[in-house]
């Protein structure tokens, strides 16, 4: 069994984009409008990150069995979620209230979409670019995921203190308290090393401890990424340096998620050419655009790209999963010779994994009978035998060696 896909999640304040951006990065029809709440129930789809694939550096052309290649990249699928949107009070039930946020639970990394143009009132009202103040809106959207998060921890901790003096192992007990937000034993390690609380007794832990745990925990296991969207739009620009001052340069991405989808959309139809990330686009010598397509396609020429070289979505995406999460991609391979697997396919799985997985995890990542019956793995790029504590490197392509399966 492969890794479990990752699950990003697009939060934010209602009608700042979400569902565009979603859109963009997973071409699923969605509802898009522009007034408060249209999202109400999740939705969820396919996206892909982007990345120099080894068949350049192996010189093979590759079979992807997930995702795909176009020229030198690999396209890998990661899910994406995209559900209903904020208002400052949420926690309190203003608008559609936060239960809502349940849906991100599992959620492994979150995109919280920000109008760095100013141009949504607290309410998600539409106003004039420049109207209100981007860094304050994510300040106070913050606030609301951390409230959810903490309401969500405080109930699993109210179960686990009942049954914590009887438990051998407190620390396993928390944990699994807390599966259902798909926080590991190592999140809550650091979160509550991250709080202080490390030489306190759980059971003396006040309400505020529990309080700042959770905060921690959440920045540990669901870290945020900004996207400063509708760059395009006047203001933007000064409003996403705020943005990066208040966060750090690398929690923020300028994106227009507009303009991604509006190339997506015109590549699927084959008017195009359009590879996400790149600087340009072609419009194909056939196309039969019209002229509000042709404008279109020319705004977003000149608003985005020229002005910031990308739309941003795809470098939005690639930092959420590579930076933010910390995983790597790796090949595993039966024909290390041949990079491929038992059917002929050349470099048919490409896995993201986190930084520091070895060779064993690897195995019982493929199969857990691959991984009970390791003997060693091989490295294809050298040829090397290495060992099952053999840490994995990036676009590292893994033959496993195992014991004849057991019947
Ligand atoms: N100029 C500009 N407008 C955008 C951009 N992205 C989204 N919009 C517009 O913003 C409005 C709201 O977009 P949605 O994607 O529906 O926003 P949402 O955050 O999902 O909204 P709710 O589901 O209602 O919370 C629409 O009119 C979009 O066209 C952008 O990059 N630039
Ligand atoms: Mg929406």
């Amino acid at each position: 069994m492969p890794p479990p896909e990752k699950l990003v999640g697009i939060i934010g304040k209602t009608n700042v984009g979400k569902s565009t951006l979603f859109a963009a990065l997973t071409l699923a029809p969605v509802e898009i409008a522009n007034h408060p709440f249209t999202t109400i129930k999740p939705n969820i789809g396919v996206g892909y990150v982007k990345k120099k694939c080894v068949h350049v550096e192996l010189g093979v052309r590759c079979n992807p069995r997930t995702g795909f290649c176009i020229g030198d990249y690999r396209f890998i699928p990661v899910k994406i979620m995209d559900v209903a949107g904020l208002i400052p009070g949420a926690s309190k039930g203003r608008g559609l209230g936060n239960k809502f946020m349940d849906d991100l639970r599992q959620a492994d990394v979150l995109i919280h979409v920000v109008d760095a143009s100013g141009s949504t009132s607290p309410e998600g009202h539409p106003a004039k670019p420049g109207s209100y103040d981007p860094v304050e809106e994510a300040v106070l959207i913050r606030r609301e995921v951390d409230e959810w998060f903490k309401s969500v921890v405080r109930g699993a901790w109210q179960r686990f203190i009942r049954h914590v003096i009887a438990s051998k192992k407190p620390l396993d007990l928390l944990a699994q308290n807390l599966s259902g937000l798909s926080v590991k034993k190592h999140h809550i390690v650091e979160a509550i090393r991250a709080a202080g609380l490390e030489n306190k007794k759980f059971t003396s832990w006040s309400p505020e401890d529990v309080d700042l745990f959770a905060v921690k925990l959440r920045e540990i296991s669901k870290p945020i990424i900004i996207a400063a969207n509708k760059i395009d739009l006047p203001g933007a620009e000064e409003n996403l340096r705020r943005l990066r001052e208040r966060f750090g340069e690398e929690n923020v991405v300028g994106i227009s998620a507009l303009a991604e989808y509006i190339l997506r959309k015109a590549a699927e139809k084959g008017y195009i050419e359009y590879i996400p990330g790149e600087p340009g686009f072609r419009i194909k010598d056939n196309a039969s655009l019209s002229n509000q397509q042709l404008r279109a396609l020319r705004l977003v020429k000149r608003n985005v790209l020229d002005k910031y070289g990308t739309t941003g979505v795809q470098e939005l995406l690639n930092k959420a999963v590579f930076e933010k999460l910390g995983l790597i991609v790796v090949y595993p391979v039966e024909d290390h010779h041949k990079y491929t697997d038992h059917a002929g396919n050349v470099l048919p799985d490409a896995y993201l994994v986190p930084r520091g997985t070895t060779a064993r995890e690897l195995a019982y990542m493929i199969h857990t009978e691959l991984g009970k019956t390791f003997l060693y793995a091989i490295n294809a790029k050298t040829g090397e035998r290495v060992g099952e504590d053999y840490v994995l490197r990036d676009l590292d392509v893994i033959k496993i060696v195992a014991a004849a399966a057991r019947r």
